[in-house]
C-alpha cells in the first residue's frame, strides 16, 4: 500500500480522505492557498505546502506545482477529490507521466465522458437506455427539424458539450422548434464554444437516481446500490439519499447492472457514478457518467457499511475490490443534507463571513458531519460556500428523516447566513416526508419551505433579555462588560429587586422592555404584556421557563448581537446602546415616590405580611422603573394608589405597620 499520499484539494473532502488514509496507516501531504494557511486540512496532514493565492485558478488548479511538491515531499499518488482537478485529463496523464499514480481512472476514461453525444454513442452500443432522441453528429437544421418530429413533443434540446444543466431547452411544438434551436445554439456557442446540440424526449417529471460503480484493474466492476438526489435547486445538489425511496429490487438491479455495463465500456477503474432519469413509471435512462469520488458518497457508506477512499486507495494500489456483487450488502437508510453559507431569504445568494460560533450534532453511528471548517474559521468568497454535508443513518427513511431533523436543530452557526433552517423546513415537509421526489421539488413547495419563525416576537424578545441579564451576571462584572450595570458598583445590588429597561433591536425594529428582578426570577414587560420569566444560563445553553412554559435553547452574544437556536430556527437580535445611567432606587425604608412619574404595578393589598426588602411598588420615571420596597418586616395597612396613577415626588405610596409604632 501507498506509504504517502498528496491531496490535491481543500475542505471537508480532503479532510475526509486524509482521515481514512491516517486510518490505512498512510502519510498526507496538503497543499493549500494564501486563504487556506489555518485550514482543517491543513492542520490534519502530516505535512503541507503552500501553492499560491487565494483564487482557485492561481492555487488548487496548478497541475505543475502540485505535480512539483509530490515528487518533493515524496508522495506515490495523489488524490483530487472532488472539482477542481479531478476530472482533467491532463492532470491525470501529467501524474502518470511523473510516475505518480493518479487515485481516479485513467484519462481516456474521463475524455469519453466529456461529450455528451459521444458519452451517448458508447452507451447506447453497450445497451444502457437512453432518452429516445437524436445524439448525431449531422447538425444541419433540416435534420435536427426532421428528428424533432420523430422525437415528439415536449422536447429537450440539449448542448453536447453542456453539463450541470447549463444549454439545455424545452420546446413545446414544432411552432416554437426554430427559434429555440438558434437560442440554445448561440448560448452553447457562447458557453462551452460548441454549439451542437442533443434532442431528446422531455422527462416533466423525472427523479435523478445515481448508481455508484467501483471498478478494479483486474477488469472487474459492481455497483454499490442507487443514491436519490432529485432534491436540488439550479442544479446544485440539496438533499440526497440511500436507497431511491420506491426503487423496485429488479429496477435497482436493472440500473445497477447498466451502470457496470457503462464503466466497462470505457474501461474505468475506481469510483464512478452513473447518473440516469428515473421516470415515473419505472423506466430509467442514462444521463452522464461523473468519473469522481462524488459529494454524496457518504450516504452509500452509510447503508454499505463500506468505506469508499478506502477502497479508491486500495483499486489505485493495484488490490482488488474488496467485495464482489454478491457480498454488497444495504442496510437502513441515510440522508445528507449539505449545509452552506447562502441566504435562502436572497434567492441564496452565497453568505460570506466569519463561522462565529459553530456547533455541530454530536457523532455517532447515527450521524456523521463530514466538515472542513472550525469555529472561527472564514467563509470566504473563493472557494464553494459548502460548510459541511450532514449525514444520518438509520433503520428505516422515516427514522432517518427524523434524525436529520434532529441534526439540523443540534446544529448551530453564528456569524453568517446559512440554508441550515430551509433544510429543516424541506426534510420536515409532508412531501419530503412522503418521498414525493422529483426534481422540481423545491420549485413546486416554496410555500413549505420558507416557513415563519417558530417563536413568536414577544417570546423571542423575553427570552433574549433572559439570555443577556443572564450572561451580563456570569460574566467578570467589571472586566467583560463595561457597559453592565453590574460593573457599577456604587449603585447596584444583586438579588435585590430593581427596574432596567433593555432595548433589543430585530431588524429594523427597537423593542423597549421592561424588567424586573428578584433572585433569578425575572418580569418582563414588552408588546404590552407582561412575563415571567425563569432563567439559567450554563455558557451557551438557556434554561428558560416564560409564563409556565419551559423552553432550552441554545445563544451566542457577541458583543451587542445575540443569536438564539430554536428547533432549527435562529432569531437575532442587538442589544441597544443608551448611556443610561441606573439611579438608585427609593431609598430603604422610604414609602415615597422618589421623583415625578406613574405607577406601573402594586404588588401587595391591603393586610398583607411582608418583609424588609420586599417590593410593593413599581414606579416608572424617565423610562426607567424603580421598586418601592418594604423598609421593614410588617403588615400594608393603606395603599394611596393604584396602577396608572401618575404621583409627585415625594408622594407616600403604600403604608406599613411595623409594630414599632406600638
Ligand atoms: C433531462 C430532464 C428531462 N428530460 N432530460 C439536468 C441536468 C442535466 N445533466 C440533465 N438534466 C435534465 N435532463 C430529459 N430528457 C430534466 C433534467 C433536469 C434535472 C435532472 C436531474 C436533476 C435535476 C434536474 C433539474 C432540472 C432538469
Amino acid at each position: 500500500m501507498f506509504n504517502k499520499i498528496l491531496i490535491a484539494n481543500r475542505g471537508e473532502i480532503a479532510c475526509r480522505i486524509i482521515q481514512t488514509a491516517h486510518r490505512m496507516g498512510i502519510r498526507c501531504v496538503a497543499v493549500y492557498s494564501d486563504a487556506d494557511a489555518n485550514a482543517r486540512h491543513v492542520a490534519m496532514a502530516d505535512e503541507a505546502f503552500h501553492i499560491g493565492p487565494a483564487p482557485s485558478s492561481e492555487s488548487y488548479l496548478k497541475a505543475d506545482k502540485i505535480i512539483d511538491i509530490a515528487l518533493k515531499s515524496g508522495a506515490q499518488a495523489i488524490h483530487p477529490g472532488y472539482g477542481f482537478l479531478s476530472e482533467n485529463t491532463d492532470f491525470a496523464e501529467a501524474c502518470e507521466a511523473n510516475g505518480i499514480v493518479f487515485i481516479g481512472p485513467p484519462s481516456p476514461a474521463i475524455a469519453a465522458m466529456g461529450s455528451k453525444s459521444a458519452a451517448k454513442a458508447i452507451m447506447e452500443d453497450a445497451g444502457v437506455p437512453l432518452v429516445p432522441g437524436y445524439h448525431g453528429k449531422d447538425q444541419s437544421p433540416e435534420l435536427l427539424r426532421a428528428e424533432a418530429e420523430k422525437c415528439g413533443f415536449p422536447l429537450l434540446l440539449k448542448a453536447v458539450a453542456g453539463g450541470g444543466g447549463k444549454g439545455m431547452r424545452v420546446v413545446e411544438n414544432m411552432a416554437e422548434f426554430d427559434d429555440a434551436l438558434a437560442a440554445a445554439q448561440r448560448e452553447a456557442k457562447n458557453a462551452f464554444g460548441n454549439p451542437d446540440m442533443l434532442i431528446e424526449r422531455y422527462l416533466t417529471q423525472p427523479r435523478h437516481v445515481e448508481i455508484q460503480v467501483f471498478c478494479d484493474q483486474q477488469g472487474n466492476g459492481i455497483y454499490l446500490a442507487e443514491r436519490d438526489c432529485s432534491v436540488q435547486r439550479r442544479h446544485q445538489k440539496v438533499l440526497e439519499e440511500a436507497p431511491a425511496p420506491g426503487l423496485s429490487e429488479d429496477t435497482r438491479k436493472a440500473m445497477g447492472e447498466a451502470a457496470v455495463r457503462a464503466a466497462q465500456a470505457i474501461n474505468y477503474v475506481g469510483a464512478g457514478t452513473v447518473e440516469f432519469l428515473y421516470d415515473v413509471d419505472g423506466s430509467f435512462f442514462f444521463m452522464e457518467m461523473n468519473t469522481r469520488l462524488q459529494v454524496e458518497h457518504p450516504v452509500t457508506e452509510m447503508v454499505t457499511g463500506q468505506d469508499l477512499v478506502e477502497w479508491q486507495l486500495k483499486v489505485a494500489w493495484g488490490d482488488p475490490l474488496p467485495l464482489n456483487q454478491a457480498q454488497v450488502k444495504t442496510r437502513g437508510h441515510a440522508i445528507e443534507a449539505r449545509i452552506y453559507a447562502e441566504d435562502p431569504e436572497q434567492d441564496f445568494l452565497p453568505a460570506t463571513g466569519t463561522l462565529r460560533y459553530l456547533s455541530t450534532p454530536d457523532e455517532s453511528a447515527n450521524v456523521r458531519v463530514d466538515t472542513g471548517v472550525t469555529e472561527g474559521d472564514e467563509i470566504s468568497i473563493h472557494y464553494d460556500p459548502m460548510i459541511a454535508k450532514l449525514i444520518v443513518w438509520d433503520d428505516t427513511r422515516e427514522q432517518a428523516v427524523n434524525r436529520m431533523v434532529q441534526a439540523l436543530e443540534q446544529y448551530r452557526i453564528a456569524g453568517l447566513k446559512t440554508n441550515i433552517r430551509f433544510l429543516h423546513a424541506t426534510v420536515d415537509a409532508q412531501p419530503f416526508r412522503e418521498a414525493q421526489l422529483t426534481t422540481n421539488f423545491i420549485a413546486s413547495h416554496g410555500d413549505l419551505l420558507f416557513p415563519k419563525s417558530r417563536l413568536d416576537l414577544d417570546k423571542a424578545l423575553v427570552l433574549a433579555a433572559g439570555f443577556i441579564l443572564e450572561q451580563r451576571k456570569s460574566a467578570d462584572p467589571v472586566t467583560a462588560d463595561p457597559w453592565s450595570p453590574f460593573g457599577r458598583q456604587n449603585s447596584w445590588r444583586l438579588n435585590w429587586e430593581f427596574a432596567q429597561p433593555l432595548t433589543l433591536q430585530v431588524g429594523d425594529d427597537k423593542h423597549e422592555l421592561k424588567i424586573l428582578e428578584r433572585d433569578d426570577r425575572y418580569q418582563v414587560e414588552v408588546g404590552g404584556s407582561v412575563y415571567q420569566l425563569h432563567a439559567k444560563l450554563n455558557d451557551d445553553y438557556l434554561q428558560a421557563v416564560v409564563n409556565g412554559h419551559r423552553l432550552s435553547l441554545h445563544g451566542n452574544l457577541h458583543n451587542e448581537e445575540l443569536v438564539l437556536f430554536y428547533g432549527g430556527d435562529t432569531f437575532k437580535c442587538t442589544v441597544y446602546r443608551e448611556t443610561y445611567g441606573f439611579e438608585e432606587m427609593a431609598g430603604e425604608g422610604s414609602l415615597a415616590a422618589p421623583m415625578n412619574g406613574s405607577i406601573v404595578a402594586v404588588q401587595t393589598k391591603v393586610g398583607d405580611r411582608v418583609n424588609a426588602g420586599q417590593s410593593l411598588v413599581i414606579m416608572e420615571a424617565m423610562k426607567m422603573e424603580h421598586a418601592i420596597k418594604a423598609p421593614a418586616d410588617g403588615v400594608v395597612t393603606d395603599i394611596f394608589y393604584s396602577e396608572g396613577d401618575q404621583v409627585a415626588e415625594g408622594a407616600e405610596l403604600i403604608a406599613i405597620d411595623t409594630g414599632e409604632a406600638e
